[in-house]
């Protein structure tokens, strides 16, 4: 049966391109189809700087919404990447596998250590291997699919590079997974900037949709998303990034095509208007339903233990054949 698994960060607020780009996903297909494991990547968030109180929040946040947005824990695995020590023992040896050339090539190591010196900080080791302790979370669970969007397709390509390597140097232990990307929306912009991707980490909050906004503050940050000179409505990235960005967020809401929407809309307000109204409709199911699973944390623990169980289970044998494979003596 194809395995699945992807993965969201503690970083921030889920926001409309974690939805859209990934989360949906998840929801409406992979843990429909496959063997599928979904992970609040909590050590990720340690690799910049953090607030350790706002990172165990976010978590626990992260974990509600992904319930919230309908991941089912009948149909698959949700748990929490620390609670599961499989994923670091892994990364280890892959760290072993990879250079400091390839992690340095990375274009989301190169924006963020370049914003983290920017704010007068260093620039933590863990951010260089990320792209490791990444690969470790997708190749220990042996997944043939890692359901992402655009952003992380590099990571994804990374991941192939070490397993293929592995494999070719101590013996097949891992499957090569491959990244899936949702066909509109792969890359939400940010409202603000239609330049930049649509970030939870990111200081600017104006331009970023965060899936528990009240609906009004959400519609105003559609109605006041930066457009484009020019008054027609066309659909190209390029000369009309700002335009092309709601008509594919309007597109991913409503099930259309962007460049067939283009044709239907007079003016950016009409475009506008319709893009809010989409997407608080595709929200409000979701904060309504996180709302109820806050009244009751003790079910959203008891999902995260049973998560944490099953991940173990699965994982360890793949790691434990990893550990053996490249010549480390087992316990006596
Ligand atoms: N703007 C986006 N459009 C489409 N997909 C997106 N994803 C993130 N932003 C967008 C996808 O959401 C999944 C979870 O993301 P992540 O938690 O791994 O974080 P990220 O990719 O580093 O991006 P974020 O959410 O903006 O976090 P920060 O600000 O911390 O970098 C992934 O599948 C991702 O592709």
């Amino acid at each position: 049966m194809t395995r699945i698994f992807s993965g969201i960060k503690p970083t921030g607020h889920l926001t409309l391109g974690n939805y859209l780009g990934a989360v949906r996903q998840w929801v409406e297909v992979d843990q429909h189809k496959a063997e599928a494991l979904f992970c609040v990547v909590d050590l990720h968030a340690l690799t910049v700087d953090h607030d350790p109180a706002r990172v165990r929040r976010l978590s626990r946040q992260a974990a509600t919404l992904l319930l919230a947005a309908g991941l089912e824990p009948a149909r698959c695995t949700v748990f929490v990447q620390s609670h599961v020590d499989e994923h670091t023992r892994l990364s280890y040896l892959l760290e072993c596998t990879a250079s400091d050339g390839e992690m340095r090539r990375m274009i989301q190591y190169k924006e963020k250590s370049a914003r983290e010196r920017a704010a007068g900080g260093g620039v933590r080791l863990s951010l260089l291997t990320y792209p490791v302790l990444m690969a470790a979370d997708i190749l220990a669970y042996s997944a043939d699919e890692v359901p992402v969007g655009d952003d992380q397709a590099q990571h994804v390509e990374l991941t192939r590079d070490l397993a293929v390597r592995f494999n070719q140097r101590y013996g097949h232990t891992f499957t090569v997974p491959k990244a899936v990307l949702p066909a509109v929306a792969a890359r939400v912009m940010d409202l603000q900037d239609p330049t930049s991707k649509m970030g939870k980490s990111h200081a600017e909050t104006a331009g970023i949709i965060y899936l528990l906004d009240e609906p009004e503050v959400a519609r105003k940050k559609i109605m006041r998303a930066v457009t484009d000179s020019g008054s027609e409505v066309v659909y190209d990235r390029e000369a009309q990034p700002g335009v092309a960005n709601l008509l594919e967020i309007l597109a991913a809401c409503t099930g259309g095509k962007p460049a067939e929407l283009a044709g239907t809309y007079a003016s950016y307000g009409a475009l506008k208007r319709d893009a809010a109204e989409a997407v608080l409709e595709l929200l409000r199911p979701v904060r309504e339903r996180h709302a109820e699973l806050c009244a009751d944390p003790g079910y959203v623990d008891a999902v995260l233990r049973e998560g944490a169980g099953r991940a173990r289970e699965l994982a360890r044998p793949t790691v434990d054949a990893a550990y053996a494979a490249i010549g480390l003596l087992p316990p006596a």
